[in-house]
């Protein structure tokens, strides 16, 4: 049985007060009956305060990011030891805002992935295709490329610390989202890459969806065989709407 699992994206939302708010809403409206990691992720500098308020609960903390040096003259960047440190455990790796707007690439983006792993941090690695690329048919291709080139030089053992999130950017933020039926069709097709690849190990790979997943289609996108949850941003923000995504895994 794969893990389940849902997370929050938080993107650069929410202040100090604004993130314990959050945390504390969020605490109380989760259900508990549910066979699912949950994960957060808020901004750096209130990572280690969610860190610490989350310490008694089921709720992960992730990073949005990280640099992929172990440390040096990187003015604002983070490292992984620095995370560990103050004890997260998980890291969002190559999220499309990061490679639209910060210019990652496939190749920066594993050499990330091995920092990360390096220092035992669990990685949620984005990938997707654009929409031109879907509207030319080249979607399966790209998904390919961006496996390949960022995590298949990895050794079989490592990939029990990679979760993939795959989040086509024509539906990221845009209140489009792909059908539950594109979503499991692409899902389907990066298991049976990673199977090519690595073989059996790619049923034990929780892949989520991410791209404007809301209480509305949850449920029916969760549904999918191939699909094992969802990296959430927008609606991650408000505790109602995401308790009722979690409702829908
Ligand atoms: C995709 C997703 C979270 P949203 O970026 O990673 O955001 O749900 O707002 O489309």
């Amino acid at each position: 049985m794969r893990t389940k699992i849902v997370a929050g994206n938080w993107k650069m939302h929410k202040n100090a007060e604004e993130t314990e708010d959050l945390l504390n809403e969020l605490i109380n409206a989760l259900p508990d009956d549910k066979e699912a990691r949950i994960i957060v992720a808020p901004t750096f500098v209130n990572l280690a305060s969610a860190v610490d308020h989350l310490e008694f609960t089921n709720i992960g903390v992730a990073a949005q990011n990280m640099h992929q040096a172990e440390s040096g003259a990187y003015t604002g960047e983070i490292s992984a030891d620095m995370l560990k440190s103050i004890g997260v455990g998980i890291v969002i790796l190559g999220h499309s805002e990061r490679r639209a707007y910060f210019h990652e690439t496939d190749a920066l983006l594993a050499s990330k992935v091995d920092t990360a792993l390096k220092h035992n941090l669990e990685v949620i690695f984005c990938f997707g295709e654009e929409l031109k690329d879907r509207q030319s048919g080249n979607h399966f291709n790209i998904v390919e490329n961006q496996l390949q080139d960022s995590l298949f030089h990895l050794e079989q053992g490592a990939w029990e610390n990679i979760i993939l999130a795959y989040e086509p950017v024509w539906a990221i933020g845009t209140g489009e989202t792909a059908s539950p039926e594109q979503a499991q069709e692409m899902h389907h097709f990066i298991r049976e890459t990673i199977n090519r690849k690595y073989g059996n190990i790619a049923q034990d790979v929780s892949i989520l969806y991410g791209g404007s997943v809301k209480p509305e289609n949850a449920k029916e996108i969760f549904s999918k065989p191939d699909v094992d949850g969802g990296l959430i941003g927008g609606a991650a923000l408000k505790a109602v709407d995401f308790a009722a995504i979690v409702e829908g895994i």
